[in-house]
């Protein structure tokens, strides 16, 4: 032991990534104690990206791991649906029952009735797309991936064409103004906050776009406050300043845009007295932005997903991703934007995923529309059979999803097997009939690309896992075993499988990868700036994008970027927009049952403008009700300035028992897919706001003056 106060100098840290739902996808030290147990976690300095940064919630993950309240055991279901009332079994009953049920239900209904159901509770690759590889050999139900990313990659790839953009360590070195667009990296992404701080301490400018005052934001130069679902509105009025005011780079839209000419006419029809009637900015705002964002020497936009969640998201995305392309910041170092840099990740999913053996003629259902699909709704089944078995691994979606109520109703029902494989008994784990203990990422091997930086890294086991936990990729091949299922991927260890995929994808190998720190696939300068031009045939910015060729309902949006008016907007009974955006110390419902994070988010909140508390009577820490026609949900308010009138936010998916009615938040969100062709609208969404937690006045009872 080393004497108190002195580092420990005989510790061991080994390297480890961090493979939560978060773009930072950061590099860490992990202090091994013994076989068996952690200690501190911190930033590695190795790489440039987390700079020796991490998260609190990541920092103290000794307190998640080393859990009291980790699954270790099997579990079959002894009480009746959602009790959580279980007894322990041996794995190979569990996995034998499973394999049973599936094959039956199989047999009765066709092998679409068994929905494989997954999400990013861990984003290695192998441990989180191997139950791709299951499905696809045994034709189940394909899965249309829609709860996070759909719209934003829809946004932003209309008009560059590829998801990849500006590296902001490049920007915190040159630009002279970030703009941090629909994001609270405070919360979701601190080494976003490094790199734009670093920038500001230069002498850049910091500008938030948001609708409240987030942390981000009060750390900002410039925090412009629209309402939610109004971004089209407020980048199509900064255009019209930037080409009333000479600030267009006529030089650039010519050589590298496809339709400049139409844009400038298109959007002189939308000044910013219109932009203000929407957004709820005052028209000085709107052009005293528009006027530092023409006028900076390399303005970088880092857009977050947060604005992408509405209705018509994928519309303010591109919105939002022409003003680089109208003032020509591609061409300046630091200037330009960045999204997300997935496509620089160039790893052939094949052994992972069994892409070689997909059936498109294979029905397939939208992750997000659970609720609707369990309660039989036929629009959301398509052509297929009811849901009648399913695996979950890496999701909670009894937290997680829109449309709760029906989600409840959905996993409660008798006719459904369910099996989950998990690290926690989650709200979703609850309504199982077989729970299967899941290993942690210091307990397993995988690889994982990044969509906030350029490393790709691959992690090795650091420790032992407790009990009897086992790693996804292990389940679902010992399923396809008993199914009968066949694959050269289901034959694999999983580092055998990462290097398999290595060598196809042309990548170094995973011992080299994992001994250097990650490879680092970053583009030539020319390249990253889109110099070569953008990723299409003509290689032009698209200011008019193919929206058609997304399906679903892209025909219906507009032909040029704009206030895409189909939000669910606030009416005399609904008057306010609400938002759910991230926790600080969650992580999604990841990290709401370790004590850290509980106690720092303290209880469901809703924030709302003081004026707002004052017309309804609401007073600090009292109870409020929000609802719509979906329900109703109980929490506390605090009043919260910076943010307009009208609006109400609500950080953090909580549990559904941590609210005052014992139904989370979600309860009141639309599983409604977004346009063109789906997406989750967790930020789109009209309630009333009702003082107290008692049930609504009857109408005779209003006094009409
Ligand atoms: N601590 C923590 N970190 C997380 C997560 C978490 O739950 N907690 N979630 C992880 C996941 S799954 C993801 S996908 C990423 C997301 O991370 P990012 O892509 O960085 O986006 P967010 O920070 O979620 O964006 C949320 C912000 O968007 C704002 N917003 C909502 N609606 C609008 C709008 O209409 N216009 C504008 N301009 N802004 C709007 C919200 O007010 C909020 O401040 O974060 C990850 N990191
Ligand atoms: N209201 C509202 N709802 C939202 C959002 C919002 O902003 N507002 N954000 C949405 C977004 S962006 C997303 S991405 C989704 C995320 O939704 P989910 O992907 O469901 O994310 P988590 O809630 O973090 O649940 C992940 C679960 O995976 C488990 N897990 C982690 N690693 C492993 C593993 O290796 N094996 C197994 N078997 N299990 C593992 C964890 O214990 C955890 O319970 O939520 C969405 N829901
Ligand atoms: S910031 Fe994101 S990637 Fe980094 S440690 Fe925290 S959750 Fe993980
Ligand atoms: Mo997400």
């Amino acid at each position: 032991m080393s004497a108190p106060g002195r580092p420990d100098r005989t510790a061991r840290f080994e390297p480890s990534v961090c493979p939560h739902d978060c773009t930072s996808v950061c590099a860490l030290e992990v202090e091994r104690l013994d076989a068996g147990t952690i200690g501190r976690v911190r930033g590695s300095e190795r790489n440039s990206y987390t700079a020796g940064v991490i998260c609190e919630k990541v920092a103290r993950y000794a307190q998640r791991i080393h859990h009291p309240d980790r699954l270790t055991r099997p579990l079959r279901r002894v009480g009746p649906k959602g009790s959580g009332r279980f007894a322990p079994i041996s794995w190979d009953d569990a996995l034998d029952l499973v394999a049973e049920r599936f094959e039956r239900q199989a047999s009765v209904h066709g092998s679409e009735t068994v929905w494989p159901y997954y999400y990013a509770g861990t984003m290695g690759l192998v441990q989180r797309d191997g139950i791709h590889r299951l499905r696809h050999a045994m034709r189940y139900s394909r899965w249309k991936s829609t709860i996070c990313v759909a719209l934003a990659d829809a946004g932003w790839l209309a008009g560059t064409g590829a998801k990849r953009g500006v590296d902001l360590r490049e920007a915190a070195a040159h630009s002279d103004l970030i703009v941090i667009w629909g994001g609270n990296p405070v919360n979701t992404q601190v080494n976003v906050m490094t790199h734009a701080m670093a920038a500001k301490k230069r002498g850049a400018t910091l500008a938030v776009v948001d609708p409240y005052r987030t942390g981000t934001a009060e750390r900002a130069d410039l925090h412009l406050a629209l309402r939610p679902g109004t971004d089209g509105a407020l980048a199509c009025a900064v255009m019209h300043v930037l080409f009333a005011e000479g600030l267009a780079d006529w030089d650039y839209l010519r050589a590298y845009t496809d339709a400049p000419e139409e844009l400038a006419a298109h959007v002189a029809q939308r000044p910013p007295q219109w932009a203000a009637g929407i957004t709820g900015l005052t028209v000085e705002t709107i052009v005293g932005f528009a006027r530092r964002y023409g006028r900076a020497a390399a303005p970088f936009i880092r857009c977050h997903h947060g604005f992408s969640r509405s209705r018509n998201g994928a519309a303010n995305m591109h919105a939002v991703s022409c003003l680089p392309a109208v003032v020509g910041a591609w061409k300046k170092p630091g200037g330009g934007a960045l999204y997300g840099q997935t496509a620089l990740h160039r790893v052939d999913a094949t052994l992972i995923e069994g892409l070689d053996l997909v059936d498109p003629s294979v029905r397939m259902l939208d992750q997000s529309r659970l609720g609707p699909i369990l309660t039989g709704d036929r629009d959301a089944l398509g052509d297929g059979p009811a849901v009648t078995a399913m695996l979950m691994q890496n999701t909670n979606p009894a937290m997680v999803c829109p449309e709760l109520d029906k989600v409840h109703r959905g996993l409660a029902r008798e006719d459904l097997f369910l099996c989950v494989h998990e690290q926690f008994l989650t709200e979703t784990a609850a309504f199982a009939d077989v729970v299967l203990p899941a290993t942690m990422f210091l307990e397993h091997d995988d690889f994982y690309t990044a969509s906030g930086h350029t490393v790709f890294q691959v992690a090795r086991k650091v420790v032992e896992p407790p009990g009897e936990c086992r790693e996804n990729h292990w389940v679902i091949c010992e399923l396809a075993r008993r199914l009968g299922a066949r694959h050269p991927g289901f034959e694999m260890s999983a580092w055998e499988l990462m290097d398999a995929t290595l060598a196809r994808s042309g990548l170094w190998d995973a011992a080299t990868n994992h001994e250097r720190g990650g490879q680092d696939l970053a583009l030539p300068f020319e390249r990253a700036h889109f110099l070569d031009g953008f990723a299409w045939p003509d290689r032009r910015f698209r200011f008019r994008p193919d929206w058609a060729a997304f399906g679903g309902r892209g025909a219906q949006m507009p032909a040029l970027p704009d206030h895409f008016a189909v939000i669910d907007e606030a009416t005399p009974d609904k008057p306010f927009r609400m938002i759910t955006p991230p926790a600080r110390t969650f992580l999604n419902s990841t990290f709401t049952e370790t004590p850290g994070s509980r106690a720092r988010e303290r209880r469901p909140t809703a924030l709302l403008n003081p004026l707002d508390c004052e017309a309804l009577g609401i007073v600090e820490d009292a109870l409020v009700t929000l609802g719509n026609e979906r329900g109703e949900v109980v929490l506390h308010a605090r009043p919260k300035p910076g943010q307009q009138r009208g609006v109400v936010v609500v950080e953090g998916i909580w549990p559904n028992r941590s609210f005052e009615a014992g139904v989370g938040i979600n309860l009141l969100t639309s599983a409604e897919p977004g346009y063109p062709a789906g997406g989750a609208v967790f930020h789109d969404t009209a309630v009333w706001v009702r003082a107290g937690s008692g049930p609504a006045p009857a109408p005779d009872a209003i006094d009409p003056s």
